[in-house]
């Protein structure tokens, strides 16, 4: 079961069901308990928000006992912590953002927040420190000006970064884009925005993204496309496993609950690529669910990958896959386009020449498509 390195947010499956209309259906989750469940249904590990296991405004000798009994709980479980975050978004004095409040009052507490949980992340052995600015944003547009505001996000995770290189800590930082919710619009909205903001930070090596399928599909937006995108760019370090229909609220749902053919695409990328971070599911039960529909909303988002990773392979291996991947000419995406210096070869001379017949092959995309339809129905 280990091959796979399911993580869960302790607010995952310690979700108790509130929503915008609605107060908890479920009790809260004591993490200590998380841990133990987590490891007898086969997780690797779990994350966590500072304030997921520290309650805010903890003394320092709380907060000491706490942390103590939390890793007491990872070492008697072998659990390991994928990646640790920063709550920037639940106390009221973040309502104007965090990084980017106009009130520079309010962006030194968010930077010192961060800065503190950092030590414990690090104290925890944790891979990843993620950044999701869900106040980072706006619905009153003329009241912040963007580039500003851009500056001001930019300035904390270069004194972030710092702060980490100075400590000597073995950590890497993710930011985590989302297009709205809670705020009007966010800022860093896609996977695409992150990606430029990370490389125009001081030390941009020591940055990745931690893109999550719900956040892209809100965006409409094609999830494998963008964890293609940031594979090819080298900054996958983390990544948030859930699903979301377009068009919709934030909605969380277990892994492959919705679209399948896109979680499906998404397993096979990950596995033929060897993404080697954390699977990590940052997704909830529904609220009509009781504390045992946690645990099987737990044990579905990791039957679900396994069973998409056993497809994605028996997909590739298929006869008949191969032949239609090679009627696609899938392989020659592959070649370089360029070759040749002279102009004509340059101009594609011969290729302007030959472009008619070229308009008349087909791509076997109805084949291909097909297949895997099959194969996900389980009927090939
Ligand atoms: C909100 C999220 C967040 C982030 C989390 C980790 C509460 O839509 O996705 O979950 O993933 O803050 O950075
Ligand atoms: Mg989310
Ligand atoms: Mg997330
Ligand atoms: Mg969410």
């Amino acid at each position: 079961m280990a091959e796979h390195r399911f993580t869960f947010g302790l607010w995952t499956v310690g979700n108790p069901g509130r929503d915008p209309f609605g107060g908890p259906t479920r009790a809260e989750v004591d993490p200590v308990d998380s841990v133990h469940k987590l490891a007898e249904l086969g997780a690797w590990g779990v994350s966590l928000h500072d304030d997921d296991l520290i309650p805010i405004g903890s003394s320092q000798a709380e907060k000491d006992k706490i942390v103590a009994r939390f890793k007491d709980a990872l070492e008697e479980t072998g659990l390991g912590v994928g990646m640790a975050t920063t709550n920037l978004f639940g106390h009221p004095a973040f309502k104007d953002g965090a990084f980017t409040s106009n009130d520079r009052g309010v962006r030194r507490a968010a930077i010192g927040k961060a800065a503190r949980f950092i030590d414990t992340a690090a104290e925890l052995n944790a891979e990843v420190y993620v950044f999701w600015g869900g106040r980072e944003g706006t619905e009153v547009g003329v009241a912040k000006d963007p580039r500003d505001a851009l500056e001001r996000y930019r300035e904390a995770i270069n004194v972030l970064s710092q702060y980490v290189v100075d400590q000597g800590y073995n950590l890497r930082f993710a930011m985590e884009p989302k297009p709205n919710e809670p705020r009007g619009d966010i800022f860093l909205p896609t996977v695409g925005h992150a990606l430029h903001f990370i490389e125009t930070l001081d030390r941009p090596e020591m940055v990745g993204v931690n893109p999550e399928f719900a956040h892209e599909t809100m965006a409409g937006l094609s999830f494998h496309h963008a964890i293609g995108h940031a594979l090819w760019a080298d900054k996958l370090f983390h990544i948030d496993l859930n699903s979301q229909r377009i068009g919709r609220y934030d909605q969380d749902f277990r892994f492959g609950a919705e679209d399948l053919k896109e979680s499906f695409l998404l397993v096979r990328l990950l596995e033929r690529a060897g993404y080697s971070g954390p699977l990590h599911f940052d997704a909830h039960s529904y609220r009509n669910e009781n504390a045992a529909g946690v645990w099987d909303f737990a044990a579905g988002c990791m039957a679900t990958y396994r069973a998409l990773a056993e497809k994605a392979a028996y997909f590739d291996s298929l006869p008949d896959v191969q032949e239609a991947l090679l009627g696609a000419s899938q392989p020659e995406l592959g070649e370089s386009s360029a070759g040749g210096d002279d102009a004509a070869t340059l101009k594609g001379e011969a290729e302007w020449a030959n472009l008619d017949q070229l308009a008349e092959r087909g791509y076997y995309n109805e084949k291909l498509d097909q297949i895997l339809v099959e194969v996900l129905l389980g009927v090939r």
